[in-house]
């Protein structure tokens, strides 16, 4: 369950009450349909941000929450037991409301975070390129320099929001090769030489748009620089790691969810005379689901807090919960669609919507394979 969790204190334990009732009001009867009809719900979204969800992180003062990462993990798991493209996606925004909340200066937090935070205004992320991915340090777009000025020219691919989204964070290269040349800037979607590729046909996450962000020339103020030069690779990073517990925690509600309905169904369907929730083979695949989602959960919550504490070993936490709760997640939704025999293969039961949903968690924001990667990387340095 979301809320489970010795160490919640009575804040968290509301906040997550009404943010899944939230979920269950607002998304989940919904969710079929926006994934059937491709529909992004910015009306939903800026409701969820009359909730505080806007800026999960951001300080008061500019109309955030300034709540931690162990509250955006209950945030985000339970609005994905409504639905975890939606969900997905208000994570990335967070992540990016965050960054200029940390990175910005008083100028900058004052021009775009209240309205990040009454989600008028949308946030997007954009460090992937169609030749770079996982190696994102061998990023090319450019930015060069001229006068006061930065010229922007690259394309980013996959931007999750892109097209919808006002506020682009774009990490661009004005140095050397590798992840030392590379500085963040604050793109706005209608900055001339801006430009969208078209919304991508995907396998899930088919309630938000993603489309490449193409960058012609486009002229930017030296105010429109986050952090220092040669900054932004640290800064995109130090996104990501609560970005990962973002879409980790988006697993585990879309599973959770997907167990639940497990369950209801076991117990309303009959076979050779029987509920099939009588049967013990079946009984035990339920508990191993919930006993794996509660292992996933433990480690998350352990990221989270890691990262509150600023402990050093909180990139390679969020780097192991990510995985372990992205593959623990797409594992139980696949084992509930299973468990629903032929009608978790119909589109309407919106079991085979949450398997599509959660299969992208293994790939997105560092793929498993990377995580692995930033995991081992920790034991041979330590
Ligand atoms: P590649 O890097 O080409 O990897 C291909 C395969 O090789 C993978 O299995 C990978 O794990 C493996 N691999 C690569 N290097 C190694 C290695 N050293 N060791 C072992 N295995 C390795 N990006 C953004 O910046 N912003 C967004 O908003 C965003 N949203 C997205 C939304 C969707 C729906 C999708 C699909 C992607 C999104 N991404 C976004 C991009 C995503 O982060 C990348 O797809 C991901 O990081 C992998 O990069 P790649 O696709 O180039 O794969
Ligand atoms: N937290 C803080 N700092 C980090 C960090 C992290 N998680 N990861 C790297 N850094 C720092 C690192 O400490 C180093 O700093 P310094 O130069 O001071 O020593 C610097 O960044 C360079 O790091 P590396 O030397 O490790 O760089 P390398 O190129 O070898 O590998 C790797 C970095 C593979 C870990 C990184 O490229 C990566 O995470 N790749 C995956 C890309 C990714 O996650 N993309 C997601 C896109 S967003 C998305 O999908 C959405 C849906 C929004």
């Amino acid at each position: 369950m979301t809320t489970m969790g010795t160490t919640l204190t009575k804040d968290q334990l509301a906040l997550a009450e009404v943010t899944l009732d939230f979920a269950e009001e607002h998304l989940a009867p919904h969710a079929v349909a926006w994934d059937r009809d491709k529909h992004f719900p910015v009306d939903v979204l800026r409701k969820a941000a009359e909730l505080g969800l806007g800026g999960v992180y951001v300080g008061e003062e500019h109309g955030g929450s300034g709540l931690g990462r162990t509250d955006g993990t209950l945030v985000f798991e339970a609005l994905a037991t409504g639905c975890p493209s939606i969900a997905g996606y208000l994570s990335i925004h967070n992540m990016v409301a965050w960054m200029i909340d940390r990175y910005g200066d008083g100028h900058q937090r004052a021009r775009w975070l209240p309205d990040l935070c009454t989600a008028a205004s949308l946030g997007s992320y954009c460090l992937t390129e169609p030749g770079a991915g996982s190696d994102a340090a061998a990023l090319r777009t450019r930015a060069e320099r001229d006068g006061d000025a930065y010229v922007l020219t690259g394309v980013k691919q996959f931007i999750s929001g892109a097209g919808t989204s006002n506020v682009y964070v774009v990490m661009a290269r004005t140095g050397e090769e590798g992840p030392g040349g590379i500085t963040a800037f604050v793109v706005e979607r209608d900055d001339p030489g801006v430009a969208f590729g078209p919304d991508e046909r995907k396998m899930g996450w088919n309630a938000q748009p993603t489309r490449q962000v193409l960058l012609d020339g486009v002229r930017l103020p030296a105010d429109r620089r986050l952090g220092a030069e040669g900054e932004g690779f640290r800064i995109a990073m130090t996104g990501l790691n609560g970005g990962r517990l973002g879409i980790a925690a988006c697993s585990l509600g879309g599973a959770q969810s997907a167990l639940h309905r497990s369950v209801t169904h076991l117990a309303d369907r009959e076979a050779f005379g029987a509920s099939l929730l009588d049967a013990q083979a079946l009984r035990f695949r339920l508990a191993d689901m919930a006993t794996e989602l509660s292992a996933a959960r433990a480690l998350v919550r352990q990221a989270a807090d890691a990262l509150d504490r600023d402990d050093p070993r909180a990139p390679e936490l969020c780097a192991m919960a990510k995985r372990f709760a992205t593959d623990t997640g797409y594992s139980v939704a696949d084992r509930a669609l299973q468990l629903h025999g032929g009608y978790g293969y119909l589109s309407e039961y919106g079991i085979e919507k949450i398997v599509r949903d959660l299969r992208v968690h293994q790939i997105l924001e560092g793929t498993n394979e990377i995580m692995r990667l930033i995991v081992a990387r920790g034991l041979t340095e330590a």
